[in-house]
């Protein structure tokens, strides 16, 4: 509790009260104005989940169509060449708000539910910028990237943190990690909500709880079945990964995730209407479990899959609803992206690859989810802002760890040199004023590749391939070698052919990992 001096007559203006007012009207006004004199825009970026590069029908997806998507490609900017920094979630979002690549630094490839923070608080991150710069920041959806000080102590029944409001949110409404992952409960701010206390949570990545059915026990109950992993604790007929007990009245229902994780975001949207904002909306559309809601199921062809896409582009569809209504669209920088490529059997038999026909999720790329191909980071991504970009399509290299330096460009905040050694300005390209984004891109996935204009590399190492199931590919020495402009698919390896260029990128991608530099 602070201890306030005496208290004074409601007419009174505390000296207190009038710096508050003072530094909110600077920090306002810090935000007002952009690098070129055009109003700073607020920010939404809507971050899907396995959201593969063809899943869309802008980018030419043929078993779906996402009207919502498709409308910011029309009135936004839709690029070809647009990159996750990893081939799964946690590290392209520790990629995304740290402006680090992942792979610098241990612990940061896909988490369990009950891993610790992996950013430090007090670290310049994208959310902390924005705040600088006087914006009202939020996340909604899924997090993945921890949440407490060390791994399997926290206390599900206090207070949760360090967690999103320590290293930049000021508002927060997540699950802590996946829909498959436990505990299956929605956090806000430093809360589950909906807990009882006369029924406490109890989480274990280690064992789990005697008399608690397990996915294994209980499989000839389960509504959707597993295929792989997934047999651990059983939430709504569902098997997941990890152990859990108790805390029956906050138990996430799957059906109702959308619904509930989109309606939290159009509530921050419309309170911070009148002030500049950020609002990193993360679906869990379209990871599994796909359980979409009712009204979604049969609305595709291809199952769950296909319906859970469709699920994804109603949430899009709403948040530009809710911009349009508040006439807020015309100065919102609308970003959409995924935090990685597609994926059909990834645990749980849905019937994606069965009901699949000749959609593509990946569009015209190799692999996907999981791959050092290009279907495992090139997502769509496009960018909308009215008020200053002009529609169209763009081919410049860009990549999601460019936002902390590229969205700080915009608000006029420098990021921290120091901590975000991987972040580029790149926003000539991401307003469509220059065709010249990055110069190179890296794809992580279990190893490297590195994309250099038409070329690109893959290191020696193991890789997938397939959408699920996998089979594990060698790639032996020195590597791969693919042209781009004429094999977009990656098909023919011309590493014998071109051993210089092979070794050149090969030399590049060192010295990014050697010397913690990527510029
Ligand atoms: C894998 C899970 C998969 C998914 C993935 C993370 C199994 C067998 N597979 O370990 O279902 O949860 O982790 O996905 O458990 S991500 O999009 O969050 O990176
Ligand atoms: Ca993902």
């Amino acid at each position: 509790m602070r201890h306030h001096p005496k208290p004074t007559s409601p007419h009174r203006v505390s000296l207190t009260q009038c710096l508050a007012a003072l530094i909110t009207l600077a920090c306002s006004s810090l935000a007002s104005f952009t690098a070129n004199g055009t109003a700073a825009p607020n920010f939404v970026l809507i971050y899907g989940d396995d959201v593969g590069f063809g899943d869309v029908s802008c980018y030419g997806a043929t078993g779906v169509t996402t009207p919502n998507v498709d409308r910011l490609a029309a009135e936004g900017l839709r690029f070809n060449s647009g990159y996750c920094s990893s081939a799964t979630c946690t590290p392209s979002r520790y990629s995304m708000l740290t402006g680090e690549y992942a792979f610098r630094k241990s612990g940061t490839g896909v988490l369990p539910g009950d891993a610790a923070l992996i950013i430090e608080p007090g670290r310049a991150t994208l959310p902390s910028l924005l705040q600088k710069a006087g914006y009202r920041t939020a996340v909604v959806g899924k997090w993945h990237l921890g949440l407490g000080s060390s791994r399997g102590e926290l206390d599900w029944n206090g207070e949760i943190k360090p967690g999103p409001n320590e290293i930049g949110f000021d508002y927060s409404f997540i699950m802590a990690a996946t829909g498959d992952r436990v505990p299956c409960v929605y956090v806000e701010n430093h809360r589950v909500v909906g807990l009882v206390e006369s029924d406490p949570i109890q989480v274990n990545y280690k064992q789990p709880f005697p008399g608690e059915p397990t996915g294994t026990s209980n499989r000839d109950t389960l509504k959707l079945d597993w295929s792989h992993g997934h047999n651990e604790a059983v939430i709504d007929g569902i098997g997941r990964i990890g152990f859990m007990k108790g805390g029956e009245a906050a138990l996430w229902k799957d059906e109702d995730m959308a619904d509930v994780f989109t309606k939290k975001a159009l509530k921050f949207i419309e309170e911070s209407k009148d002030k500049p904002f950020f609002l990193y909306f993360a679906t869990h559309d379209i990871h599994v479990p796909r359980v979409p809601h009712p009204r979604f199921v049969g609305k595709t062809s291809m199952g769950a899959r296909g319906d859970a896409i469709v699920q994804f582009d109603w949430c899009v569809g709403e948040i530009l609803r809710k911009l349009d209504d508040l006439k807020l669209s015309e100065n919102t920088l609308v970003i959409l992206s995924s935090d990685n490529g597609p994926v059909l059997d990834d645990g749980y038999k849905d019937f994606a690859n069965e009901k699949l026909g000749n959609h593509k999720p990946a569009g015209p790329y190799r692999g996907g989810k999981y791959s050092l191909f290009e279907g495992g980071t090139r997502v769509p991504f496009l960018v909308r802002w009215p008020a200053r970009i002009k529609p169209g399509v763009s081919d410049a290299l860009i990549s999601q760890v460019d936002f902390p330096a590229t969205l700080g460009a915009l608000v006029k905040v420098k990021p921290d040199a120091t901590t975000m050694p991987d972040s580029l300005n790149v926003l000539p390209a991401l307003q469509g004023d220059s065709k010249q984004g990055r110069d190179h891109i890296v794809e992580h996935a279990n190893g490297l590749s590195l994309r250099e204009g038409q070329w690109k590399y893959v290191s020696p190492g193991r890789t997938r391939e397939k959408l699920g199931p996998w089979e594990i590919l060698n790639i032996s020495e020195p590597g791969l070698l693919f042209d781009l402009a004429s094999d977009p698919g990656e098909t023919k390896d011309l590493a014998s052919e071109h051993p210089e260029t092979v070794k050149r990128l090969a030399a590049r991608l060192a010295s990014i990992t050697g010397h913690g530099k990527a510029k």
